[in-house]
């Protein structure tokens, strides 16, 4: 029974236990349930999800906050019934460069280490990608992936993907700041 129940919950369990341990994750607070009871008027609680008809969107292609505003973004990947999950994360990019992070992340499908970095593309030098804002980690099936960031001071529109690859040419979105 025990080698059974082993088995079958192998590989969930070592996916989660890649995305707890990564050091990528410093910039997302651990998973949790509802910890921040007070409500902060200042604070833009955003949830995102996977589009229910198309697990490769997003459920929301905008999403608004304020200028400077401090933002608590939240990947929340359910499991769907009768449909395979995917992973995902979220992924703010400097305008106009969606494309050149979302080509960025393909290029790791070569790196060993792509999912542990959860897909975040580095620079040359392994400092974090000057076009990324912010992002989440990789969200695994049935898991919920956080950042919070202060939403950019400028005024403009701030394109998010998901840079898994392959998604990023339909999973994608625009927050915008105003
Ligand atoms: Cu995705």
């Amino acid at each position: 029974m025990k080698i059974f129940f082993t088995a079958l919950l192998a590989p969930i369990l070592v996916a989660s236990a890649k995305d707890a341990t990564s050091p990528a994750t410093a910039s997302s607070t651990p998973a949790s349930g509802n910890t921040s009871s007070v409500k902060d008027p200042s604070l833009a609680d955003l949830v995102i999800k996977p589009a229910a008809n198309n697990p490769m969107m997003f459920d929301q292609a905008e999403l608004t906050v304020k200028p400077g505003q401090k933002v608590k973004l939240t990947f929340d990947n359910p499991i769907q019934p009768n449909a395979p999950g995917l992973p995902h994360n979220w992924v703010l990019v400097k305008p106009g460069k969606e494309a050149v992070v979302g080509n960025a992340a393909l290029a790791m499908a070569a790196d060993p280490k792509a999912m542990q970095k959860h897909y975040i593309p580095a620079s040359a030098d392994g400092s974090p990608h000057a076009d990324i804002l912010a992002h989440t980690t990789l969200s695994q099936p049935g898991s919920k992936a956080e950042v919070e960031f202060t939403a950019p001071a400028e005024a403009g529109d701030y394109p998010y993907i998901c840079t898994f690859p392959g998604h990023f040419l339909l999973m994608k979105g625009i927050l915008h700041v105003k």
